[in-house]
């Protein structure tokens, strides 16, 4: 267990305290992109295409330039004079600007009209007169592949087909000779459709450029502004715009969720604007925009798991066709094109598994790695989850035993699974046993055969997830190049309080409160004298920003490193104020003192005021520090999710009666914020278990392209959160955390539909795909009627 070493005033780690930042939400007084104004800011507004794969014939500008207030109409022509019409991705592919010649995907932005405010930019759009040619578009991607689809990206030197990539790890020979000899083998395919985070806050850009300083300045809704920032110096230097001109301040952000880690077209063209018309622009995405352009998921998996008939699983096989899109955007480190998908083989200890995916073009949105997915572990955790579920059924076993029996045990950490991770600790027998105990699970389970016996239909469902989080270490993990790591900068005033800074940046996670709370926890200056900011590449230490749930791993390690560097030179200097040696001085949270003498002592203030004053002769003066945190290892958190559905054999409601969430992230900063994680998280697990999903006709039109039609759960349609966690601290982190945001969202959907399958067991029905809606349930219960 974890006990408080700091007082409840000091609030280092442990301490549920408030949020610092929430005074200044709940007062309205936050600051975000769209309320940035700046003196002759214009407006710019994107005119879109309606077909999914059309070529353009003609852009016509004029009726648009008629208006008044509009002053420009940019086309994919227009940027092409400056080389600026294409621009790499996070993965190095390529993507439109704006195009040329055809577009891709429905909604791709064709033209840019820029005007004085953003009603006159919106006439304006409309005005423009676009003509295109309508292609046959490719929506399904295993269509894609065949010998007949049309090459969707000629423009790319050597393409011949529309596969992207093709990605492998494990061994295949010995996984499939163990799957072959098994006396189980369990199939199934299994598909995550594409969602979108539909954050509260779309994107946006305030770009502005001074041609007399040669300074641009950009306010940018990003999770990365550092990375940004280093990428718009490489896409754009050759016109002048070099790192040292340029300046991101991402502001507050409501709400990322992986969304706001690419670069939108929107914030080149804008960015392009401002640097040729020398006035500040602004460009907003209106809520049809973002729910359209970007995904989350797409991922078609072919599962194999084999056991023995006793229930020990021998070997896993996954075989993915991932839908990009049109291009490969997905922000992965170049190493791991599918993120950490190879942490499919999941809680259980086996010999042989094998996962190959193959990446293919379509006429969609790009995106993919985005909705909490901690880099594809959503899917990679669905899969193994799903199918230890399906084996358990084969094998008329408990879900929960076979677990037990199969899960890897706390002495074997750190554990090297078999797809070539080292997980680092955990005590999965633990978690799952509180989670059981804390549902109640044996007297469900009694209910549910009562329940059967009268032909109604109730399920439980487990998952037991390990989650991997915490990017670098940097030699593994880059983006386009620049290596993972994250940084803390600590400056203590003379007066004892101070202002930290970091590379990463809140969207929500409440970092101004927790990583004050691990300044406060390693110096005992108490956590509400110190300011925390992030997200101002002109003054925050570089840093590859937050998501994959790295900054407590990073950026937190950093801070507990940085503040133990201030420590070490504080207690030179309370030696000098104490005159006793340096070897004499004993520290305990928030003073030094005399070893054997604990009344002749300093405080952490003491010794700040000292620094700028009266330090030891020779000394640096000043009470500063930094760290760049290159991790050793990722943190590898884990959970056991347990839900209690009923399902309404009539209509196909499902009722979710109970949901306990156990979590294990090691040592928590703040549990009060990790449990406010917790329940974000979970809604984020339940809506693409049970609503959400992005469709299309065969035309690749989106079918739910506003909130009208994608259903987006809100607080009514969410069952009562229960939480709780176990504790095994990293051996690796100076903290002993572990990531844990978005622990909830990778395993609560594979719960749900272990929950409502299992409920359906008794009627033969033995998979479906997320979203389980009411109507997939009814069709589902019709189909199984039908044929029994
Ligand atoms: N924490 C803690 N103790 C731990 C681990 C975490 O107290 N052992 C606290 C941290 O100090 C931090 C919060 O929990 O305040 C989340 O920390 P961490 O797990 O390190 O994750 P990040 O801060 O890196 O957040 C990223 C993660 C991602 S990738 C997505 S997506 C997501 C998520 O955060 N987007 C969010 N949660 C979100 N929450 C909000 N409100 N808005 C988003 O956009
Ligand atoms: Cu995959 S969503 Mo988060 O890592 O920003």
């Amino acid at each position: 267990m974890f006990s408080c070493k700091t007082s409840p005033e000091v609030g280092g780690m442990g301490h549920s305290v408030k949020r610092k930042e929430d005074a200044r939400f709940l007062h309205g007084k936050g600051n975000y992109t769209d309320d940035v104004k700046l003196p002759g800011m214009l407006s710019m507004v994107m005119v879109r295409s309606p077909y999914a794969y059309a070529k353009i014939k003609s852009i016509n500008k004029e009726k648009a330039l008629a208006i008044d207030g509009v002053l420009a109409v940019i086309t994919g022509e227009d940027l092409a004079q400056y080389n600026l019409h294409w621009m790499p991705t996070l993965l190095s592919d390529t993507q439109m600007v704006l195009p040329t010649d055809t577009v891709m995907h429905q909604s791709q932005e064709v033209c840019a009209v820029i005007a004085t405010d953003r009603y006159i930019a919106v006439d304006g759009a409309e005005a423009v007169d676009v003509q295109y040619e309508p292609m046959q578009a490719i929506v399904d991607p295993f269509k894609a592949l065949d010998d007949d689809a049309p090459l969707l990206r000629p423009d790319k030197e050597g393409q011949k087909d529309n596969h992207i990539y093709h990605w492998e790890r494990g061994d295949k020979a010995k996984t499939e000779a163990a799957i072959a000899a098994a006396d189980v083998v369990v199939k199934e395919r299994i598909h995550l459709p594409r969602i979108h985070v539909a954050s509260i806050e779309t994107c946006g850009v305030v770009a502005s450029y001074d041609k007399d300083t040669e300074k641009m300045l950009i306010y940018l809704t990003s999770q990365a502004p550092h990375a940004i920032r280093t990428i718009l110096a490489l896409v754009a230097g050759h016109v002048g715009l070099s790192e040292e001109k340029i300046r991101i301040i991402a502001p507050d952000i409501g709400g990322g969720f992986g969304g706001k880690v690419p670069v939108y077209p929107g914030y080149v063209v804008a960015i392009a604007a401002s640097f040729l018309i020398g006035k500040p622009v602004k460009w907003i995405e209106d809520r049809s925009e973002n729910l359209v352009n970007g995904f989350a998921r797409d991922y078609h998996m072919d599962c194999e798991l084999a056991a023995t008939k006793d229930g020990k699983i021998q070997a896993f096989k996954v075989s993915t066709l991932a839908d990009h899109g049109y291009t490969d955007s997905s922000a992965n480190p170049s190493k791991y094109p599918t993120g950490m998908f190879s942490i499919c083989t999941g809680s259980y200890d086996y010999e042989h598994a094998f996962a190959e995916l193959d990446a293919v073009y379509t006429n969609k949105a790009p995106g993919g790695v985005a909705y909490r997915c901690s880099f594809r572990v959503t899917e990679a955790v669905h899969a193994i989850e799903r199918m230890v579920d399906k084996l358990a059924a084969e094998l008329q076993m408990d879900p929960a035993e076979i677990r037990f029996k199969n899960f890897i045990k706390k002495d074997q950490f750190p554990y090297a699974s078999p797809l070539g991770w080292s997980y680092d600790s955990g005590d999965y027998d633990a978690t799952l046993k509180k989670a059981m105990e804390m549902v109640g699970y044996d007297d469900y389970k009694k209910e549910q055969a009562e329940k059967r016996a009268q032909g109604k239909l109730m399920g439980i469902g487990l998952c037991t997830f390990t989650e991997v989080v915490g990017a670098g270490p940097s030699k593994d993990f880059d983006i386009l190049g620049i290596a993972m790591f994250d940084s803390a900068e600590i400056r203590v005033h003379p007066t004892g309080k101070a202002m930290a800074r970091f590379g990463t940046k809140s969207q929500g996670q409440g970092h101004e409160t927790t990583y004050a709370q691990i300044l406060a926890e390693e110096l005992g200056i108490p956590y509400t004298d110190i300011e925390i900011e992030e997200g101002d590449t002109d003054t925050a230490p570089y840093g590859l920003g937050t998501y994959a749930s790295r900054s407590t791993p990073t950026a937190g390690a950093a801070a507990a490193i940085a503040a133990r560097k201030l420590k070490d030179k504080g207690k030179k200097i309370a030696a000098h104020l104490l005159e006793v040696s340096e070897e004499d001085i004993e520290w305990e949270v928030g003073k030094y003192f005399v070893k054997g003498a604990p009344e002749k002592s300093k405080t952490i203030q003491d010794v700040a005021f000292a620094a700028y004053t009266n330090f030891p002769p020779g000394m640096e003066p000043g009470f500063e520090a930094t760290h760049y945190y290159d991790p050793p290892n990722l943190t590898f958190p884990n959970g056991a999710y347990i839900c209690v559905v009923e399902v309404d054999e009539e209509t196909g409601a499902i009722d979710v009666k109970r949901f306990v969430a156990i979590d294990d992230c090691g040592n928590i900063i703040n549990p009060m914020i990790v449990e406010g994680q917790v329940h974000g998280g979970l809604t984020q697990g339940i809506a693409p278990a049970m609503y959400e999903g992005i469709e299309y006709d065969d035309e690749g039109n989106v079918l739910n392209g506003t909130l009208m039609d994608y259903l987006v759960p809100t607080a009514v349609e969410s069952p009562h959160w229960e939480t709780g966690h176990t504790i095994t601290p990293s051996p690796h982190h100076p903290l002993g955390a572990k990531g844990v945001a978005e622990s909830p969202t990778v395993g609560a959907p594979p719960a749900i539909a272990n929950a409502i399958i299992d409920a359906l067991y008794p009627l033969g029905i033995k998979h479906l795909d997320i979203p389980i809606t009411p109507a997939k349930v009814w069709e589902a219960i019709q189909e199984a009627k039908a044929k029994a």
